[in-house]
């Protein structure tokens, strides 16, 4: 306990290092840990929540229980628009950018895009659930409402990235470029403190994660690294661990401590996939790549990718160097064959 260390201090610490730093980004950071925190209340309290919702039961003021993926939009948004970092977000719960209208946040140059609940459905299980965040320096001038510009940019303009795992424990991890440090959340004390330090993935792992039931719609070569991972040999410690939560943020940060592969591909009826480039996929890569791992869409790395839609779609592969250059053989060996 000598060296406990929260995530404030942290922050400050590392912003320290950096002599131009303004401590914008700190405090950005600081409105998300906030954030987390109020998701995590709300998220420990789903079960009692939906046996109210279940007997028809209204709050005091006759509301019905909001959603618990709708409140988390609410709160991240509300906390990021409360600090004067923030000139607009894009998140999974808005059809459109929203760009905060007071002087205040026009005056301010980052714009931070979310899938603020990833995973909801997993919520009415008892399964663990996530938040997922993205940080990006605007493009258009400061002092103006946000353009679509300002949100379509690629991930390698990334400023900061990461995401909060309401599982077993809570836990956030973040980068800003400078390596990917993981903070759990002490509930009786109200803060998040340091316990992963420098995460690194390691460069092969035994666990392959991918929703299998989807296997007949799945491109050849991925068909064919599925079987490759359940083959046996020994030399390469074979076969595979098979493990899917079917919520990123869990399914990533498993693989993330133990090493493995991550995947969703197209299927000839969504030659896309289905998770969302900029504020799922993107700021996974990011963090992937800073823990010295790899992340693409199977040919090409998911940071370069230009976008053109708020929305958009991407297959992903995330995962151990070793596991993705063998699933780019397979890729490669076997390309536009279903
Ligand atoms: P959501 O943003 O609607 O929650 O969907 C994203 C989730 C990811 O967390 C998870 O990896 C994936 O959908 C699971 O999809 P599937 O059920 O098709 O395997
Ligand atoms: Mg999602």
């Amino acid at each position: 306990m000598s060296n406990l260390r929260t995530l404030g201090e942290f922050i400050v610490e590392k912003q320290n290092d950096f002599p131009a730093a303004s401590g914008e980004l700190s405090s950005l950071l600081s409105s998300i840990s906030l954030a987390a925190k109020i998701v995590h209340r709300e998220i420990n309290k789903a079960g009692l929540v939906d046996i109210a919702g279940a007997a028809g039961v209204e709050n005091i003021q006759g509301e019905a229980q909001q959603k618990l993926d709708v409140l988390a939009n609410d709160t991240f948004k509300s906390a990021l628009e409360a600090r004067d970092q923030v000139c607009g977000i894009a998140s999974e719960e808005e059809d459109e950018e929203v760009s905060f209208t007071n002087a205040r946040n026009q005056n301010a140059k980052y714009v931070v895009l979310m899938d603020p609940l990833d995973g909801s459905s997993n919520i009415d299980v008892n399964v663990s659930v996530g938040t997922i965040f993205s940080i990006y320096r605007r493009i258009s001038p400061v002092g103006s409402p946000t353009q679509k510009e300002d949100y379509l940019q690629p991930g390698t303009e990334q400023v900061a990235s990461g995401y909060v795992i309401y599982g077993s424990s809570t836990m956030l991890v973040y980068t800003t470029g400078a390596g990917v440090h993981g903070f759990t959340y002490d509930p009786s004390i109200g803060v998040f403190c340091l316990s992963h330090e420098n995460m690194t993935i390691p460069n092969e792992g035994r666990v392959y994660s991918i929703n299998e039931g989807n296997y007949v719609k799945f491109p050849l070569g991925v068909k064919k690294y599925i079987k490759y991972c359940q083959e046996e040999d020994t030399s390469t410690n074979r076969p595979y661990t098979s493990r899917y939560i079917g919520s990123l943020v869990s399914d990533f940060h498993r693989n993330l401590l133990m090493g493995g592969i991550f995947l969703y591909p197209s299927t000839r009826t969504y030659p896309s996939g289905k998770l969302r480039l900029l504020y799922e996929c993107n700021p996974i890569a990011f963090l992937m790549e800073q823990a010295g791992g790899t992340a693409t869409d199977g040919e090409k790395r998911i940071m370069e990718i230009k976008p053109t839609e708020l929305h958009q779609r991407v297959p992903f592969f995330v995962g151990s160097n070793a596991m993705i250059e063998t699933l780019h053989g397979f890729i490669e060996q076997n390309k536009h064959q279903y």
